[in-house]
């Protein structure tokens, strides 16, 4: 298995929870969280070694009173990049939020506050979006005279759809509270904390097995990508692997058995 040396990590603060679910917490509160060069390459690092280094699952997080306020426009700004240098800086990007969705890792956003521009392509990377009431979501990059670039264009387009997502660039227009639920921004809202909400979601995640869990937070994504007719085989392919894993016959037998939970409604 791969180690994840967290003395490397700066801009990420790590932190272990016995149960295997790892807390990522973006640390430059005072920069809410934008995202620079280095916080990029830590999220790559993290998220590429993560599938091999038995992380169950991951709490994602941002510290102090907002999630993430997008690309660091500072250092963009004062970098004053050439087109081929932002391209990389974007490929990048790419790097980090494809590792996160298609890496098999369980990854359950902790949402405050600000989640926008380069956030909002943090959090929708992720598997779950958890929110709290101070949380809105928008994409301001149309009124800084930007364009998205890492991966809103994909992510935030297939949640809330293409219509939706042109109004919020050509708008500026902020959706917060249930209404951002219901339009699949976050698939919870709570009352209290975001944070507390998304550790026990990570927690009952990290309980499955984890090459389950790998094909749920791999397989679904992909098989977004092919013809229904591609998805259909590596669907089978991934079922086949799966569903006859030797881990699994302990949890048939107790089906079986029947000392196994049912499945019933919400009381
Ligand atoms: C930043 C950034 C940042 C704050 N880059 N430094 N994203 C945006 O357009 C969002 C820009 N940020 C904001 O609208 C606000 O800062 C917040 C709503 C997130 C927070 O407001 P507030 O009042 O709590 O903080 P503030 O006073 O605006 O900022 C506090 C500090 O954080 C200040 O630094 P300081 O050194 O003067 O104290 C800000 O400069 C700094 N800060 N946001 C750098 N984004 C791959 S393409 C992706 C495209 C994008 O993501 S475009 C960015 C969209």
């Amino acid at each position: 298995a791969a180690q994840i040396d967290i003395s490397r990590f700066k801009n990420l603060a790590l932190d272990t929870q016995d149960d295997g679910v790892w807390v990522v917490t973006i640390d430059r509160p005072k920069k809410r969280n934008a995202l620079d060069i280095d916080t990029i390459e830590e999220l790559v690092d993290f998220f590429s070694l993560a599938p091999r280094a038995g992380v169950k699952a991951v709490v994602l997080a941002g510290s102090g009173d907002h999630f993430c306020a997008g690309l660091d426009l500072i250092e963009h700004h004062d970098a004053d990049r050439s087109p081929a240098d932002f391209m990389h800086v974007c490929l990048r990007w790419h790097e980090a939020f494809n590792k996160m969705e298609y890496g098999g890792v369980p990854i359950f956003a902790a949402l405050q506050g600000a989640v926008v521009g380069g956030g909002l392509e943090l959090a929708s990377s992720a598997h779950v979006r958890v929110m709290d009431q101070t949380c809105y979501f928008a994409l301001p990059e149309g009124q800084r005279g930007l364009f998205t670039g890492g991966g809103a264009t994909i992510r935030v387009a297939d949640l809330v759809g293409k219509s939706r997502m042109i109004d919020m660039m050509l708008t500026g227009r902020v959706y917060q509270g249930q209404e951002a639920v219901d339009l699949g921004l976050a698939q919870y809202i709570v009352e209290g904390s975001s944070f507390d909400k998304a550790m026990e979601l990570a927690r009952k995640a990290a309980q499955n097995l984890p090459l389950t869990n790998f094909a749920i937070c791999s397989a679904i994504s992909h098989m977004q990508n092919m013809s229904a007719f591609d998805a259909a085989y590596a669907e089978a392919v991934v079922a086949g692997v799966v569903n006859t894993q030797p881990d699994a016959r302990a949890r048939l037998a107790a089906f079986a058995d029947k000392s196994a939970a049912r499945v019933r409604p919400n009381s």
